[in-house]
């Protein structure tokens, strides 16, 4: 319990610090992690239902349509490392197709989180172990010696690779590298480049899902923060960065104003923007490339017909 409240100041602080320091800069910016509070979370699962947002769908289908060849790839009795724990559907195709897992290490920055989802997927399979990390995985961490060191695949679906900058990225796949040792495997979703007008539907949709995605944020911070942004002055917008080869949420301030968070005052043109996230999209030769230079190989690739979203199976 205590290591719960503790838990909890910490990230509060965190997230005055991002919010402090994002809205400081130039270019004024906000970490996406904070967009999942449980607010932000019931909202992306909507977006997950969208027919305009494919990625999801789209990775959930080449996972089930090849489960027998990725389960291959993993070996039979893999430990199976998911980087950001919670991907429930995916997590459960993988482990089915599995002969005999022989552990599933959920790791998750949230510690309440990671339980809930330890604690599913113990139900869903009676007799397979499950041994969850509270650790951010974009920050060093070591997996603990009671993992077997044997055949470890790391697992990280959703395209989430794609929220990460170039440092970051690199960062994280030399990380994954070495929790699985010289022997070991990982899977990674990444979605696509494609043509501009389906990425930024995928990001603005009809329904406004999205727009009141990337707004929470701004209703988060009022509510955690003592902000006083009025949400009816700023709209969300989805661009495509082409030299980041990325779409890009940002909010924009529909005029001149200002907001106060934790006592400080930040000031708005009318037009500024702030960024809230950024998703990458590769093409199968830079996402290959990428793994190379960060101690992989690019093994296998599944994709579907249309060339919408593709799973790495990247080997050391
Ligand atoms: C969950 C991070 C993969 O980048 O596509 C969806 C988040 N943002 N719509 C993505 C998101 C806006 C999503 N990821």
């Amino acid at each position: 319990m205590l290591q719960r409240v503790d838990d909890k100041t910490r990230q509060h602080e965190a997230f005055r610090a991002d919010v402090i320091a994002g809205l400081s800069q130039r270019q004024k910016t906000l970490p996406s992690r904070w967009l999942y509070d449980d607010r932000g979370c019931e909202l992306f699962e909507a977006i997950t239902h969208l027919d305009e947002y494919y990625p999801t769908r789209t990775e959930t289908a080449i996972l089930a349509e090849n489960a027998r060849e990725i389960a291959d790839f993993c070996g039979a009795q893999a430990v199976v490392l998911e980087y950001g724990a919670g991907a429930a559907r995916k997590t459960e195709i993988l482990l089915e197709a599995l002969a005999a897992p022989r552990l599933y290490v959920p790791i998750d920055i949230a510690a309440d989180f990671v339980m809930e989802t330890s604690t599913r997927v113990r139900d869903r399979f009676p007799g397979l172990k499950v041994q969850p990390i509270a650790a951010d995985f974009t920050s060093d961490f070591n997996i603990p010696v009671t993992v077997p060191a044997r055949q470890r695949v790391a697992f990280f679906p959703g395209s989430t690779i794609g929220n990460l900058n170039e440092a970051e990225t690199n960062g994280f796949l030399r990380r994954m590298r070495h929790h699985v040792g010289a022997l070991g495997r990982a899977i990674i979703g990444a979605d696509l480049k494609k043509d501009v007008a389906t990425l930024i539907a995928a990001y603005d949709d009809g329904a406004g899902v999205t727009a009141r995605f990337n707004l929470n944020l701004l209703a988060r911070i009022n509510r955690e923060l003592a902000g006083s942004f009025r949400l009816d002055q700023f709209v969300h917008e989805a661009r495509w960065n082409d030299a980041e080869s990325a779409i890009e949420m940002h909010l924009v301030s529909l005029k001149r104003q200002s907001a106060t968070v934790a006592g400080q005052s930040f000031q708005f043109r009318a037009g500024e923007t702030i960024h809230t996230e950024s998703s990458r999209k590769y093409t199968l030769d830079g996402f290959a490339k990428l793994a190379t230079n960060n101690g992989w190989q690019a093994s296998k690739i599944w994709a579907d017909a249309e060339r919408r979203f593709a799973l790495f199976g990247l080997s050391c």
